[in-house]
């Protein structure tokens, strides 16, 4: 299915861009670091209302997701912290930024599709994301993560669904290809051709953890989707 997005991403190089500003990884890189543990919610309205931008991580499970925010954020534990007894089903806040002046937060949302899971939690679950991705109103940008040995599933679909209206009006999106180390190069150019006809106008990046590629370049992204309008007198952009 190819998903109608908003035209024309912009490119990351941050050249002549209004609004987006270059930035090298390692800054992208030392602010993704700063990331602390800020709150877990079993759903949206339990999640303070906050006003810095927020990125949204999704994708099935076994996806790479929290492998993917362990390594971009250079913390072993981080996102592993998800797994916590009670707090799988939460929606889990990490707040970025230096102490006292938390600049955006990245919320990594409960992995989808496991088999074992009884339908009743699965349905409940579909309602929480959707809910959070329509009606969060500081989402910045979401995060797909998709290990592209399987490509987009049906319930990856859905989710596109839910949040393309959103996406459509400027919210940022980006399908991270995990795992990218489990391919060869024919394989990872042919996998990022088609996510990227998928995705219409997001960005697609391949990713991987072990070989830690893609890293700078995710990293890069995130910092300048959150500090869009550094440059410009008078837009905080919060
Ligand atoms: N080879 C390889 N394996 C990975 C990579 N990222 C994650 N994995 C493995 O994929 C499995 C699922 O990863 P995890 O981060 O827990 O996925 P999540 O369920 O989406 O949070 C684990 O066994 C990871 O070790 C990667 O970049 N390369
Ligand atoms: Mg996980």
């Amino acid at each position: 299915m190819t998903i109608p997005l908003s035209p024309s991403a912009p490119n990351t190089s941050g050249s002549g861009e209004p609004g987006l500003q270059t930035v090298s990884p390692v800054v992208a890189l030392g602010w993704l670091h700063t990331a602390k543990f800020l709150t877990t919610a079993p759903q949206l309205h339990f999640l303070p209302p906050l006003e810095v931008p927020e990125i949204a991580f999704v994708g099935r499970s076994n996806a790479g997701k929290s492998t993917c925010i362990n390594t971009l954020t250079q913390q072993k534990q981080l996102a592993f912290a998800s797994k916590k007894p009670g707090r799988t089903q939460h929606i889990n806040l990490f707040s970025l930024g230096k102490q006292g002046a938390t600049d955006a937060v990245l919320a990594d949302l409960p992995g989808y599709g496991y088999a074992a899971v009884p339908k009743q939690d699965k349905i409940r679950w579909q309602q929480v994301m959707a809910n959070y991705l329509v009606t969060r109103e500081n989402l910045k940008a979401i995060v797909l993560m998709c290990d592209p040995r399987h490509g987009l599933t049906e319930l990856d679909e859905v989710l596109l669904d839910v949040v393309r209206p959103r996406v459509e009006e400027g919210l940022k999106f980006l399908v991270v290809l995990t795992k990218a180390d489990k391919l060869t190069r024919a394989e990872q150019s042919k996998a990022l051709a088609i996510m990227q006809l998928q995705a219409g106008g997001g960005e697609v990046r391949l990713f991987s953890a072990t070989k830690r590629q893609g890293v700078e370049g995710v990293a890069t992204l995130l910092w300048q989707w959150a500090h869009p309008d550094v440059q410009q007198p008078g837009g905080a952009g919060l």
